[in-house]
């Protein structure tokens, strides 16, 4: 029997919907991984996949890369990290209220990822979705002057103010944990600006969440320029009503790719007591152009 081609298709004035994708089919995985580059975020409907079956999909787009924190891995499957509120005391799995706050995954460590994976298991009927902004299209429209302003910058980026503190954490001294996160994690510099290796754009990368400073050429810390750039990016409007912010829902079935060279993402979690459930796996891709 012939299957039906896959369709991709503009979401609204954001993203793609992915219809009859064919993970095995080499032309689908280009289609899609070109898609993503390009409109930064592809949902595939239909999608039903084991931890499993969902490590090896990414495996097609890049190299899985494992969370360095383990209280979030599936405890089958470590490439699989958890978000998940459903607490069942000893034998939880995963992490609730994962990035709630902007973020690009892994900008906080010397290799952020290249492409994040999402497939929700439990979705909650309220208040369920991911924020998200473009951080090229960001670039597009600040002034020449502080385009200029922050030409030859450098981004600071840090986990340490959304560390989880986890169960085997109570009852240790703060300085030890915080200690403990300069050594596992110390802070990474990476260019305030950077040209996504697949379409030549320039991003400028800098989160609420990560990023902590910004330093000139000459040394000089130059915290003015953050805030004007978390400003203009629209990552301190808490009304989320800044025109740059986007807000992805999901469904069952579905399997969110986002670009996490040029997005900043922020995670809307259900404020009931519905619970919420999703897998994530996020890889690193060939970053020579070709998709
Ligand atoms: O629990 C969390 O919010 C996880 C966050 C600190 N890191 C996600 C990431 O991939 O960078
Ligand atoms: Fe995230």
């Amino acid at each position: 029997m012939q299957r039906t081609a896959m369709r991709i298709s503009p979401q609204g004035d954001f993203g793609v919907v992915v219809e009859d994708f064919d993970a095995t089919s080499h032309d689908d995985i280009r289609a899609v991984k070109r898609a993503v580059y390009r409109d930064r975020i592809a949902v595939l409907k239909g999608i039903e996949l084991d931890p499993h079956q969902f490590v090896a999909l990414a495996s097609r787009f890049g190299d899985p890369v494992r969370y360095y924190e383990p209280i979030y891995a599936h405890p089958e499957v470590p490439d699989v990290f958890v978000s998940s509120n459903v607490d069942t005391g000893e034998q939880r799995v995963g992490v609730p209220k994962t990035g709630k706050f902007w973020h690009s995954d892994y900008q906080f460590m010397p290799r952020a990822f290249d492409l994040t994976f999402i497939h929700p298991q439990v979705v909650p009927a309220h208040n369920r979705g991911t924020y998200f902004i473009d951080l090229a299209a960001a670039y597009r429209i600040l002034s020449p002057e502080l385009r200029q302003s922050i030409a030859d910058t450098m981004a600071t980026h840090s986990v340490h103010r959304y560390f989880k503190i986890r169960p085997s954490d109570v009852y240790r001294p703060i300085s030890e944990l915080l200690a403990e996160i300069e050594r596992k994690t110390p802070p990474v510099t990476a260019p305030t600006v950077h040209t996504h290796p697949h379409t030549g754009e320039p991003v400028v990368y800098i989160s609420e969440g990560f990023t902590t400073n910004i330093t000139a050429a000459d040394g000089t810390d130059r915290p003015d320029l953050l805030r004007e750039l978390l400003t203009a990016t629209g990552q301190l409007d808490d009304t989320m009503t800044h025109p740059a912010i986007r807000l992805q829902t999901f469904e069952r079935g579905d399997l969110l790719i986002w670009d996490n060279r040029t997005m900043v993402h922020r995670a809307l979690h259900t404020a009931t007591a519905e619970p919420s459930v999703s897998h994530r796996v996020t890889v690193y891709d060939d970053a020579d152009g070709r998709a």
